[in-house]
């Protein structure tokens, strides 16, 4: 498989020189790299979205996809998975649609270390809306909604993550395809929650590529070592002159589906009754 077997011929209607661009090739190439090392087929690939610019990944990328509600990806994803574990389920959420509208089921699903991936275009705006601040705005940023710059603390992604028990927790920046390439690949091939969050750039609405560029580094050429939470933790605080990039904490650990169901496919299974019997038990 390569990268081109992923696209649709749908019109792509994101703004020239979107970060979001570069996210939907990192992620065709990274499924053209899972699938070639033989772990799972194109049709065994789903995704889910969310309401904003990056939901219509959805529309760009030939694999089974399910369009959620705003805020909504973690749900379907819990219910593909657990109706076929042998799937690979892969989320993508916008910033204000993962920890705002939708922070809740971010959370919940973290913690209870569903094998799937969870991918955030972290563009730290509402975007689609046309630029309203969400919580990862930077303080003194200035949106329609924070005429006078945003005067919120911002909320750290990562930090969320690593104290709900996320079993891989990594950053990535629109502004490095073959990084984001192989961290997109690393979060697939995780067994448990693996949570990305992606800075992306807005070249519309909050374009910080240049200024972030010279300060991103790759983080696993350093040394770090992805078991130790406490390195994990303090690592994830910079976002200063030095922005480090890549996986922060990865460990193993049981996962949900596994422990509900063991190796039960559920939708192989003959169904216990009709779903018209089972709404009619209500009527
Ligand atoms: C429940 C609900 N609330 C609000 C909206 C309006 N809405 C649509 S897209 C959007 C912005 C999405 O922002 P984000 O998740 O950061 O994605 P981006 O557009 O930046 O990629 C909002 C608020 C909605 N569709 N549904
Ligand atoms: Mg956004």
């Amino acid at each position: 498989m390569e990268m081109k077997d992923f696209s649709t011929p749908t019109k792509i209607t994101w703004c020239p020189g979107c970060g979001n661009f570069t996210i939907l090739t990192a992620v065709k190439q990274a499924m053209a790299d899972y699938v070639n090392s033989g772990k799972s087929k194109p049709e065994n690939i789903v995704m889910a979205s969310g309401i904003g610019c990056h939901g219509k990944i959805s529309d760009y990328i030939k694999v089974n996809s399910y369009y959620s509600l705003h805020g909504r990806v973690p749900p379907p994803m819990m219910g593909i998975k657990v109706a076929n574990q042998r799937l690979k389920v892969i989320g993508f959420a916008g910033d204000g649609d993962a920890y705002d509208e939708g922070i809740s089921h971010l959370v919940h699903a973290a913690r209870r270390n569903l094998d799937v991936t969870f991918i955030v275009h972290d563009n730290q705006v509402f975007a689609l809306t046309t630029q309203q601040a969400t919580p990862t705005t930077p303080i003194g940023f200035k949106t329609k909604s924070t005429p006078k710059g945003s005067f919120e603390h911002p909320m750290n992604p990562l930090h969320v993550m690593l104290a709900c028990g996320a079993t891989f927790v990594g950053r990535g920046f629109s502004g490095s395809l073959p990084h984001l390439r192989s961290l997109f690949l690393k979060a697939i091939n995780h067994r448990g929650f693996a949570f990305i969050d992606v800075m992306q750039d807005s070249r519309v609405f909050n374009p910080f590529a240049e200024l972030v560029k010279p300060r991103v580094y790759d983080l696993n050429e350093t040394g770090h070592d992805v078991k130790d939470f406490q390195a994990a933790w303090e690592k994830a605080k910079d976002m200063g002159e030095k922005i480090p990039i890549g996986v922060f904490y990865q460990v193993e650990k049981e996962t949900y589906e596994k422990q509900l169901l063991g190796d039960r496919v559920l939708s192989e299974e003959k169904p216990l009754a009709s779903v018209k019997q089972v709404l009619n038990e209500f009527l």
